[in-house]
């Protein structure tokens, strides 16, 4: 046992410049743990609330009273012991005694849950990788990166419908060269889109921001791109669609803004059909909004032998709601957000929950991001594994993928675990 010393906040600043918490962790043999919170933009009804002040003052978005909440937790937790994170979540959460930590804050929780973690690690004198391993009886292998190459939706002032166009390299032979492939098809994109007017700048999570006319034409370009950078689209790489449908849909009604246009669920499906049809799409996320159950189960019935169904918004990374769609059979992966559930604990639960159903199990960033690396380490620490963490630009995207390859040094280029994710899906059966 290390007990816990001190826990105190600090106000830091996101990707987007807006404020978000930062804590440090403090154990009695002086060793210490960090983690910054991040912040989605399109943020499912369910997950752990993101606690902001309100008012005029940095746009409503500042955070004194998460950090005020810190001092509770640093009184609660103060003398645990830190290597029994179960024990300290489980502390965390009878404190905020909420459904969705409403009374402490999702990033006062998430920022104190993982530098426990980090701490822990540090004590045992491992990288955090090999703690989470360690702890949670896993094999650590390096994930199957998402990669965005185009933002849309919340990400992007809805230029397009769709919120995040992405590769994945189920192909490759190594992270390394994942990331090879990554960046001759984001240049390319990008290339493409210049010489045609269609690119604005680069969106919320370092895609490029497209002018694109149709969700159809950001398709199209993509499979351009991926030719343009001497690839067969679908053998090595394959897409991969966050359609966030949450974000323009509701009721079983969803409004198409580029083309002026309202489907209800049946002709979402029909037309998300057409797009599994026509591209080589592995991967689909929230493709229903997240009251749309019976959207998702068709969507699952018809699609799920095809490709893989992730939930994100529509799950929350809530081990109950995986649980119940397991039963439902609506969607077949969840996405793992750390601050959706708001503990590191809530998280692995719902990790293990999706294991045992069989399910796919996609570690994720927020668009709003730092110079955090926990999701880095957890991808790997819990093994088998995907992750997303947005393009292939900016510092908070790349410190992850560049902290895998630093883990890919210790780990060997082999524990790399290639397109064993899309083992379910037409990729791996063609
Ligand atoms: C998502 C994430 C990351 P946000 O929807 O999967 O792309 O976005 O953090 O804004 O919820
Ligand atoms: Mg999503």
């Amino acid at each position: 046992m290390t007990a816990i010393k001190s826990i105190n906040g600090r106000r830091v600043w996101d990707s987007r410049g807006n404020p978000t918490v930062e804590v440090d962790v403090v154990l009695e043999n002086g060793v210490r743990g960090r983690a910054i919170a991040p912040a989605g933009a399109s943020r499912g009804t369910r997950e752990a609330i993101d606690m902001r002040d309100g008012g005029a003052k940095l746009r409503g978005m500042d955070v004194s009273r998460a950090l005020a909440n810190i001092a509770k937790l640093n009184a609660t937790l103060g003398g645990m012991d830190a290597t029994d994170q179960e024990a300290a979540d489980s502390a965390i959460l009878a404190l905020d005694g909420s459904a969705l930590k409403e009374n402490l804050g999702g990033n006062a929780t998430v920022a104190t849950s993982l530098a426990i973690l980090h701490a822990a690690a540090a004590d045992a004198g491992v990288p955090l990788w090999r703690h989470v391993a360690d702890h949670y009886g896993t094999e650590p292998s390096l994930p199957l990166p998402e990669i965005q190459i185009f933002g849309g939706g919340a990400h992007a002032g809805r230029r397009v419908d769709v919120q995040d166009f992405m590769i994945m390299v189920p192909g490759a032979n190594s992270f390394d060269e994942v990331m090879e492939i990554t960046n001759e098809v984001y240049f390319a994109a990008g290339d493409i889109m210049k010489s045609r007017g269609k690119l604005a700048g680069v969106a919320d999570e370092g895609g490029w921001w497209p002018m694109f006319d149709s969700n159809e034409e950001a398709l199209e370009t993509l499979v351009q791109a991926i030719e343009k950078a001497g690839e067969k689209p679908g053998e090595r790489v394959v897409i991969s669609l966050d359609i966030a449908a949450s974000e323009f849909g509701k009721n079983g009604e969803y409004r198409l803004a580029l083309e002026d246009r309202v489907l209800d669920s049946s002709a979402l499906i029909d037309m998300l059909g057409g797009w599994l049809k026509s591209y080589p799409i592995a991967s689909i996320e929230d493709p229903l909004g997240e009251d749309d159950t019976e959207g998702m189960q068709e969507f699952t019935r018809r699609f799920g032998q095809k490709v893989q169904i992730i939930g994100d918004d529509y799950l929350v990374t809530n081990a109950r709601l995986v649980k119940d769609a397991v039963a439902a059979n609506a969607c077949n992966a969840v996405l793992i957000k750390v601050n959706q559930a708001g503990t590191v604990s809530e998280s692995i639960e719902t990790f293990k929950a999706a294991r045992k159903a069989g399910w796919g199990a996609i570690v994720s960033a927020r668009s709003g991001e730092t110079e955090d690396v926990s999701i880095s380490h957890l991808a790997t620490g819990l093994g088998g594994g995907q992750l997303k963490v947005g393009s292939f630009t900016r510092s908070e995207r790349m410190v992850k993928w560049n902290e895998c390859l630093r883990i890919q040094d210790e780990l060997g280029t082999g524990a790399f675990v290639s397109g064993a994710p899309l083992a379910n899906t037409w990729w791996a059966r063609q």
